[in-house]
């Protein structure tokens, strides 16, 4: 990595603990200093030193549009101008609401947050205060922000440092969370009938991205949705990552689940801090002050971040937006593997709408027990060959990496020639 990377690495190691403000940033588990970022544009980033990147982080999902897009600097611009905030409702946050409940109809009310964490605190909250039970079932390998009871075998950061279960939660608390394999029907309907009268709600993400991209077995989805019907918990899914990105109306919409509960965030702040919880209107209105269960904050529906949310929803919707990214998607990993294979290295990869999974085993995985058979070593150096030829991909053979509409030929192109290399490397 260049100097002058290593030099904002050392020094921001001096006060930010491991010099990052969010760990997965820091290249742990991939090896090196990371690259500080400077500037970006379409679908690309600049880091300090004026190296160019193609990008397909994407800020870890929110940027589907593509880095400053002009509708959402226009609209952020407009907005900064007028107040940066003001803790105190506004049209622009019942605009957002709005859209929000008619792209993703299973939301009859929304509560806008400032974080996808936020919005899954609030939802198990939520699931507790409505049945009045504790239990909260999630599924290892998936990540729902840094909640105490769900940093329980948790995926992303937690995976990726080999601390699923974080330090300081107490057992108490974690006593209250049974973690469950993803995509283990027969065990699912185990628990339900052996607890399901204590189960507050599930919470999942309806297509994993923080284990790597794992997709639901056919049925999987299904049995959640009617075990929780059947005996009365709260199934939520959380659609931070795949909201916006696996189809218009997230993962409910193209898999056909309706749940009680989403949680959404990224696409929703188009890169500023926006999350946002919603679902049925008689948990909803459970929430303070219609109801006892409390939720608060300074900066929810923030003006700035409600007009880039806003501006980029607009964008996702328009006609074509999705199918075009879709495309793009399909084309990179089809390329990938076409690459891999003439390389004679073992590797798949697999993509759901702008979301991309790439994986050095033979099959893709449909459960963390096969992603943890992956060549991670075999990954880590793929990860720097292309970083040295100019493509960016997430930093953990533990996430997903995602496409904005900003990608084209052009950068499918160039990424495929950086991969021939880098398979070879
Ligand atoms: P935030 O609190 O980071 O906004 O959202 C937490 C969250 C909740 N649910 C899902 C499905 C998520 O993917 C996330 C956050 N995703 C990670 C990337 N895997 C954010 C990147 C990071 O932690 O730095």
């Amino acid at each position: 990595m260049s100097q002058r990377n290593e030099d904002l690495f050392a020094r921001a190691q001096l006060r930010i603990p491991a010099g990052v403000n969010s760990p997965v940033r820091a290249f742990g588990a991939v090896g090196g200093a990371p690259p500080f970022m400077a500037r970006a544009s379409g679908a690309r980033l600049w880091d300090a030193e004026g190296r160019g990147y193609i990008d397909y982080l994407g800020s870890w999902g929110p940027m589907v549009a593509g880095h400053t897009h002009p509708a959402v600097v226009e609209a952020v611009q407009a907005a900064a101008a007028k107040a940066l905030s003001f803790g105190a409702p506004t049209e622009a946050e019942i605009e957002l609401a709005e859209a929000i409940c008619r792209l993703v109809p299973s939301l009859e009310r929304v509560r806008l947050v400032c974080s996808g964490t936020e919005a899954a605190m609030t939802a198990i909250r939520l699931a507790r205060g409505h049945t009045g039970r504790n239990l909260i079932v999630k599924f290892e390998g998936c990540y729902h922000g840094h909640v105490d009871s769900l940093l329980v075998k948790a995926g992303s950061g937690a995976l990726t440092f080999g601390n699923p279960s974080s330090a300081g939660v107490p057992p108490e608390t974690a006593a209250h969370t049974q973690v469950l394999d993803f995509n283990d029907t027969a065990q699912l309907e185990r628990t339900f009938a052996a607890r399901g009268g204590e189960i507050a709600g599930v919470i999942v993400e309806p297509v994993a991205g923080n284990m790597n991209l794992v997709l639901p077995k056919p049925g999987f989805l299904e049995a959640l949705r009617a075990q929780c019907t059947k005996h009365g918990a709260v199934l939520i899914l959380d659609e931070v990552m795949t909201g916006f990105r696996v189809a218009l109306g997230g993962a409910q919409a193209r898999f056909g689940i309706r749940p009680d509960l989403t949680t959404l965030g990224k696409v929703i702040g188009g890169g500023l801090p926006v999350g946002a919880v919603g679902g049925r209107r008689d948990i909803m209105e459970r929430i303070a002050p219609l109801g006892p269960v409390y939720q608060a904050g300074t900066l929810s529906g923030n003006p700035v971040a409600v007009a880039a949310g806003l501006a980029t929803l607009k964008l996702v919707e328009a006609p074509g937006f999705q199918e075009r990214i879709e495309a793009t998607t399909q084309a990179l990993v089809d390329g990938l593997a076409a690459e891999a294979k003439q390389a004679g290295v073992v590797f798949c990869a697999q993509s759901i709408g702008s979301m991309f999974g790439v994986y050095f085993r033979a099959a893709p995985p449909s459960s963390l027990a096969e992603v943890m058979q992956c060549d991670q070593e075999r990954f880590n150096r793929f990860f720097h060959a292309m970083l040295e030829r100019g493509v960016y991909l997430a930093p953990s053979a533990y996430e997903a990496g995602f496409v904005s509409a900003a990608h084209g030929a052009a950068e499918i192109d160039e990424t495929l020639l950086a991969a021939r290399e880098a398979f070879r490397a």
